[in-house]
């Protein structure tokens, strides 16, 4: 007897499920991830191309990196927006490999939350000379305002840093990964899949930065006792 009421009603499922799917759209309307990138591989020039759109100070392509122009241990900030391509939203992730060791690496990282025209966002940003990674807001001149920092560990030449954001107020959650690997891109699972160093779920109160759908890079010509040029080799990005 029951055997016959699965047959009666298996024809019913799949007529159910025909009606529910028509149309052929996608089950739930997502829009899919987009993702972005850099491997500044091309010839040294001022301009970082048709793609970036540069905010504050001055960075260049020069040996396959991105750099700040000038003298070394200037303690100037640069920052480029990727304006080439929009986010779909403002859950957003970044990867971008260093070029510079310890100190001379310093308040430098990925900038999230960006607008169609400069404003203020958040960065999370390493700071080599004392091992730590900092998630805070920066302004249009530069200055960062710190929300929350942990300490993977000394910074070396060539090491990566992966960072995303997702979600406002309380609801606020940060993850960074630290390393001598390519995190890879967020997959979207929790923690983007990533081995994380750091891990908030701190609500910004004041300092938070709840929209913008770009995304870029900050490298700060930092002073110390290296004084080498700060530079990212290669950089992505992107969202949910
Ligand atoms: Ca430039
Ligand atoms: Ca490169």
């Amino acid at each position: 007897m029951r055997r016959f009421v699965l047959i009666l009603i298996a024809p019913l499922l799949a007529a159910w499920g025909v009606a529910t799917l028509g149309g052929g759209g996608p089950v739930g309307g997502a829009p899919s991830p987009t993702t972005v990138g850099d491997n500044f591989d091309r010839g040294d020039s001022d301009s970082l191309g048709a793609n970036w759109t540069e905010d504050l100070g001055n960075l260049e392509i020069l040996g396959y990196s991105v750099e700040p122009t000038g003298a070394a241990g200037s303690n100037t900030t640069h920052f480029a927006r990727y304006t080439g391509q929009a986010l779909g939203t403002s859950d957003q992730w970044c990867v971008f490999q260093a070029g510079s060791v310890g100190d001379a690496f310093d308040n430098s990282g990925c900038q999230f939350r960006q607008g169609s025209s400069a404003q203020p966002h958040y960065t999370i940003a390493v700071r080599g000379s004392e091992g730590n990674v900092y998630w805070g807001k920066t302004d249009n001149a530069g200055n960062f305002v710190g929300i929350q920092n942990c300490a993977p560990g000394a910074w070396s030449t060539g090491d990566w840093i992966g960072a995303f954001v997702e979600g406002t107020g309380a609801s606020t959650h940060v993850g960074v990964v630290t390393g001598a690997s390519d995190p890879g891109d967020c997959d979207h699972t929790a923690g983007c899949g990533w081995t994380l160093d750091c891990e908030w779920t701190s609500d910004p109160g004041a300092n938070e930065i709840s929209s913008g759908v770009y995304v870029g890079v900050r490298i700060y010509n930092q002073s110390g006792t290296s004084d080498v040029e700060p530079d990212v080799t290669q950089w992505r990005a992107g969202d949910k």
